[in-house]
């Protein structure tokens, strides 16, 4: 067993693997559960200043990053054969969601080419079958970072490297619900106390109390996941 294979393209490749080295995903890359080859995209420019972008086309501010370089550091990581999704980090994809996360981590790993500049020539996207994908409403200065955030969100899921952590389906999103919120001693802090329900040792009122925080917080928060939630049948909503 190979393990999940990640392929990251970048013009910063020293970013890698950076906080996926240590701890569990760390540990995780040690062992060989996962794999990750990052990339610098310079090698495949064919000037001695090794020129990446250039201006857009139709004129603008910034610069946009080659079709042909970028196809070249793609055919070296991602032959034609290669069974891999192939993700773009840009803020003008799809946003990221746990289902996407757990399919990701279902397959056999994944190649990500991290935007920069004002983006890439979206030639590049239609030849080589970029799937566009933002982390969220905001703009980073590259993709990298929001490539770390996609890695640490599947490398989790890989089999054996939460084990015991694994809280499974009662974490946020898995449910499509926001988490309740947690304690844990001191029973008594600052002058409060923890919610008494938690110490009183009855599982279900524990289960119902918890349930019920994850509705309240999801309502206030999250509208948005509130009725996604609500519209489901409650079959198809998770047990609890
Ligand atoms: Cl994937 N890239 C950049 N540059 N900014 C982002 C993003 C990605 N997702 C949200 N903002």
């Amino acid at each position: 067993m190979t393990g999940f294979r990640a392929s990251v393209l970048t013009i910063y490749p020293e970013m890698f693997p950076g906080p996926l080295g240590i701890s569990l995903a760390g540990r995780a890359l040690q062992s060989g559960t996962w794999s990750l080859e990052a990339t610098q995209i310079r090698d495949f420019a064919t000037d001695k200043h090794r020129t990446v972008d250039d201006t857009p086309a139709g004129g603008g501010p910034g610069m946009v990053m080659r079709p042909d370089v970028l196809a070249r550091a793609i055919d070296a990581v991602s032959p034609a054969d290669d069974t891999r999704p192939r993700l773009l980090m840009t803020p003008r994809g799809r946003p990221l969601t746990q289902p996407r996360v757990r399919e990701l981590a279902g397959g056999p790993g994944v190649v990500i080419l991290c935007g920069r500049f004002e983006g890439v020539d979206h030639r590049i996207v239609e030849r080589r079958g970029l799937a566009e994908v933002s982390i969220g409403d905001y703009v980073l200065s590259g993709g990298e970072v929001a490539a770390l955030v996609v890695l640490d969100a599947v490398v989790r899921l890989l089999p054996g490297v939460m084990g015991n952590h694994t809280s499974g389906d009662t974490e946020s999103h898995e449910a499509g619900l926001l988490e309740h919120p947690q304690y844990t001693r001191p029973a008594l802090f600052e002058g409060e106390e923890i919610p008494p329900v938690l110490t009183s040792g009855d599982h279900a009122k524990v289960a119902l109390w918890r349930k019920t925080e994850a509705l309240k917080v999801t309502r206030e928060r999250r509208p948005d996941l509130w009725e996604a939630y609500s519209r489901r049948g409650p079959g198809e909503r998770d047990p609890g």
